[in-house]
């Protein structure tokens, strides 16, 4: 059972519902909406916001009062001043990629969407410091090839980098499968801008490494999922860029084999390790249902499997012997049963499909239960070995699609319906879901290890934390947004709510 939540001693309750929806104040904030951005970008017919109010899962489907697409900063501040005086709670949103229900408004039509997404300015490259200066609304891929065009990586990649925007990526700390070598958001980011939830920007766009003059703002806002301000531009780091590449597909046994597997990994590349990736069998078998062209690498079935990279300059010789010195050392340590190494850039293409395709499969295939987890990685192979029987019992033919970014200790562990059973998921989900996050606490694990918390798992998260983390937590949002207008509900339950 969840831990009963924390008391707090001051509430925060939203101004929004002072709105009145048929009153002449919603006018009154439609109109300065249209004055500070312009009457084409504050959308407001059910068609135009259709595709804003409903997140990537379809779990999560609200209402908006308008969706609003400012061009720059200052008109972020002016939208953001209208809705304060308004009492209207905004919602910020980048490429709406997020998968706990963040970036998408509540039911009571009351809230303004902040979409970033005309903000799409690269503002500044910078090789020889290693830095590139983005708006929020830059979209993640953009990054990357503008520090590509640069002779520059910006290292971080996610399945959805065609649509998430930078803004999104700090809003929410994301991780994908670059963060074994580079960390996660908060290690690529020198400084921001922000909006600020009274309307006035903080420029705190400084790319310097060595800044020890008191707290750091920064990095109070990474993780933050638009409920302190909105991000508005960011000075991201720059590193050498890695074009050679080696990469296989490894069959394992087990959880614990693709473990060891990383320490072999670890010792024969060093720092050129850049990806240990993991699937079971179940999440290999979706992809190859329903992504077009995918096809098996290996002529046997696996339970599981790892997706291994490494990367290095383009002087760097010695890839493929390292990457074969460690599937040879994992044969040996009977590790490893087979692997299909790239032999070329398609074929690291269709490699990468079979991992990055798991969501879109998934999705597919039906109604999905997601988990987003970490445990020490020395526990990684007895939690998953202990959480499959309890999830059968809860709910007979329940599938686990297993899979994620093992080298961090984080997994996705998502469950598929029975065949045709989708309405028992959802009838089996709270069940389920308290079993896995009771487990991973347990475990001194994480119950959100890269996605955030958002709407799904606000309630959750205040109670797996402990009092005084909660309190901590709350002080700081009624620091920077007494009112309670910004996300509210995301990321901390509004109180009274479990
Ligand atoms: P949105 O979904 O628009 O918003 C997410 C949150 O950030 C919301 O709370 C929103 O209010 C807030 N927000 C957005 N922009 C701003 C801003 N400018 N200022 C303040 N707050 C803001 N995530 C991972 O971590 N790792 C993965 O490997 C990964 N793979 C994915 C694969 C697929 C196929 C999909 C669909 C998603 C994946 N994600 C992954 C989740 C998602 O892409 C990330 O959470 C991403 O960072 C969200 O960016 P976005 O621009 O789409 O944000
Ligand atoms: C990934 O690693 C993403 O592919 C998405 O974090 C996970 O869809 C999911 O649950
Ligand atoms: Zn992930």
């Amino acid at each position: 059972m969840w831990r009963e939540r924390p008391t707090v001693a001051l509430v925060i309750t939203p101004r929004a519902r002072l709105i009145d929806l048929q009153g002449a104040s919603v006018n009154d904030l439609l109109d300065h909406l249209r004055t500070a951005v312009g009457d084409a970008h504050v959308l407001t017919d059910g068609a135009d916001v259709a595709a804003y109010v409903v997140d990537w899962t379809g779990v999560h489907a609200g209402q908006a009062l308008a969706v609003v697409r400012p061009g720059s900063t200052s008109e972020v501040a002016a939208v953001v001043t209208a809705c304060r005086a308004a009492g209207a709670s905004v919602v910020p949103q980048g490429g709406n990629t997020g998968l706990v229900g963040g970036g998408v408004p509540d039911a009571t039509g009351t809230q303004v969407v902040l979409s970033l997404g005309r903000m799409r300015t690269v503002r500044e490259v910078d090789p020889v410091a290693g830095t590139i200066t983005v708006d929020a609304g830059v979209v993640l891929a953009d990054v990357q090839d503008a520090a590509a065009q640069a002779g520059r990586l910006f290292p971080m990649s996610l399945g959805s980098e065609g649509s998430c925007t930078i803004g999104g990526n700090l809003a929410t700390n994301a991780g994908g499968t670059a963060v074994l070598r580079y960390g996660m958001t908060r290690e690529l980011v020198l400084g921001l801008e922000v909006v600020l939830p009274d309307g006035r920007i903080w420029d705190g766009l400084r790319g310097l490494r060595k800044d020890n003059t008191g707290y750091d703002l920064t990095q109070l806002f990474v993780g933050s999922e638009g409920t302190l301000g909105i991000i508005t531009g960011a000075v991201l780091r720059l590193f050498p860029a890695t074009p050679r590449h080696a990469t296989a597909w490894v069959a394992v046994a087990d959880v614990a084999a693709a473990v060891a597997l990383l320490g072999l990994a670890q010792q024969h590349a060093g720092a050129h390790l850049s990806t240990f990736e993991i699937a079971n069998r179940q999440a290999l078998e979706l992809v190859l249902a329903h992504l077009p062209g995918a096809s098996d690498p290996l002529a046997e079935p696996s339970d599981w499997y790892v997706l291994v990279e490494l990367a290095g300059a383009q002087t760097d010789d010695g890839l493929d012997d390292a990457l074969e010195a460690i599937l040879t050392a994992a044969v040996e340590a009977d590790l490893a049963a087979d692997a299909a190494i790239a032999g070329s850039p398609a074929q690291r293409t269709a490699l990468w499909a079979l991992r990055e395709g798991i969501s879109e499969a998934q999705k597919v295939e039906g109604a999905t239960l997601k988990h987003d987890v970490t445990l020490p990685i020395n526990r990684l192979a007895d939690w998953v070995a202990e959480i499959g029987p309890k999830m059968a019992a809860t709910l007979e033919g329940v599938r686990p699609v297993t899979y994620g970014h093992v080298g961090d200790g984080n997994l996705h562990y998502n469950l598929s319906a029975p065949v045709g059973g989708d309405d028992d998921l959802r009838t089996a989900a709270a069940d389920l879901s308290t079993a896995i996050y009771d487990s991973v606490a347990a475990g001194n694990g994480s119950i959100s290890a890269e996605h955030g918390l958002g709407r799904t798992k606000a309630a959750a998260g205040a109670s797996y934390k402990s009092a005084v983390e909660v309190d901590l937590m709350r002080a700081v949002k009624r620091a920077l947004d007494p009112d309670g207008l910004m996300n509210p509900g995301v990321l901390l339950p509004l109180v009274g709510q479990s």
